[in-house]
């Protein structure tokens, strides 16, 4: 596996590559690497002959009291996980191959915002997060013209935030989604649960055991939307650890909140705190 810093080196493999036929697959990462990233890497592997993931800690995508300093990076680990995982590039560049200096100090020029779907919920939260999500991921792809490239649903607002990206600006690749992978708990992998106390760490499944609990109601009937969201409010309620910012049930598409299920497809969301970390999670309902 090749380490590379340069975006030109990149773009001009990646071109080599594309004009010898090949396919590629692209996942876009900030490291720290966990089982859940390694099902985006697999599923690359197998659709793409080649297969380029990047390391990347986007500062764009950080709130001012976020933890953009204490960040894990793990470089030597993940990249020894790509190379096992059969990555033929890894792709980090330093922050000034991605953004120009005076670009945070007199206010980046080009900004990628997404209207309602990048304003709601997480939007909603952490203000210019998505944005600093879809700005830096249209850098990546220009950098990586990959023809797929593969994310996860564990954040399945920034997947709907990068679908609706690719299609506005007419890029020529697909986005393909990966199912969340968990811990035999149910606890999501995220490279912040490093944060979790061992109190927190004890709880943390509650947030997917309480989605599951909107399931069964829904599985046995339930259609009114309030009914199902307090269920899932009251099983987190249950623990003092868990202070929950948002249970939302959505259209699956647009992300607009729903008053009853009719038929058409619908995601649960939630984002709630941990002491001093933030845990997001969501199910197909
Ligand atoms: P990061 O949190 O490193 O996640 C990289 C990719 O891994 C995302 O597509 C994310 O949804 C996916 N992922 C994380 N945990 C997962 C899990 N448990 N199961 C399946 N997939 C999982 O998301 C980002 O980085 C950044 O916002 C990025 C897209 C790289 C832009 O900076």
């Amino acid at each position: 596996m090749q380490i590379i810093e340069s975006p030109q080196e990149m773009r001009n493999i990646v071109k080599s590559w594309r004009c010898a036929g090949e396919e590629i697959g692209y996942i876009p990462t900030m490291g720290a690497l966990h089982a859940g990233h390694m099902a985006l890497v697999e599923a690359a592997r197998a659709a793409n002959q080649r297969v380029v993931a990047s390391i990347f800690v986007n500062p764009l995508q950080f709130g001012p009291h976020e933890d953009l300093d204490k960040y894990p990076r793990p470089i030597e680990r993940d990249s020894q996980l790509l190379k096992e995982a059969g990555c033929d590039i890894l792709f980090a560049p330093k922050v000034d191959a991605i953004y120009d200096g005076e670009e945070f100090t007199h206010g980046i020029h080009t900004y990628v915002e997404v209207n309602k779907l990048g304003d709601m919920w997480e939007g909603a939260v952490r203000p210019g997060h998505l944005r600093g999500v879809a700005t830096v991921l249209v850098r990546f792809f220009n950098i990586v013209p990959a023809q797929r490239a593969y994310f996860g649903e564990k954040d399945y607002q920034q997947l709907k935030v990068v679908e609706r990206v690719v299609q506005d600006l007419r890029y020529d690749l697909e986005i393909v989604p990966v199912a969340t992978v968990r811990e035999e708990d149910g606890l999501a992998l995220s490279s912040r649960n490093v944060y979790l106390s061992e109190a927190e760490r004890q709880v943390a499944p509650t947030l997917h055991q309480a989605l599951q609990v909107g399931v069964t109601l829904v599985r046995n009937g339930e259609r009114e939307v309030s009914t199902i969201g307090a269920a899932i409010q009251a099983v987190c309620d249950a623990s003092q650890l868990i202070k929950v910012q948002y249970v939302a049930i959505v259209n699956a598409e647009t992300l607009a909140p729903l008053d009853t299920l009719d038929g058409q497809p619908a995601r649960a969301l939630i984002a709630a705190r941990l002491g001093s970390t933030r845990l997001i999670d969501n199910i197909a309902i």
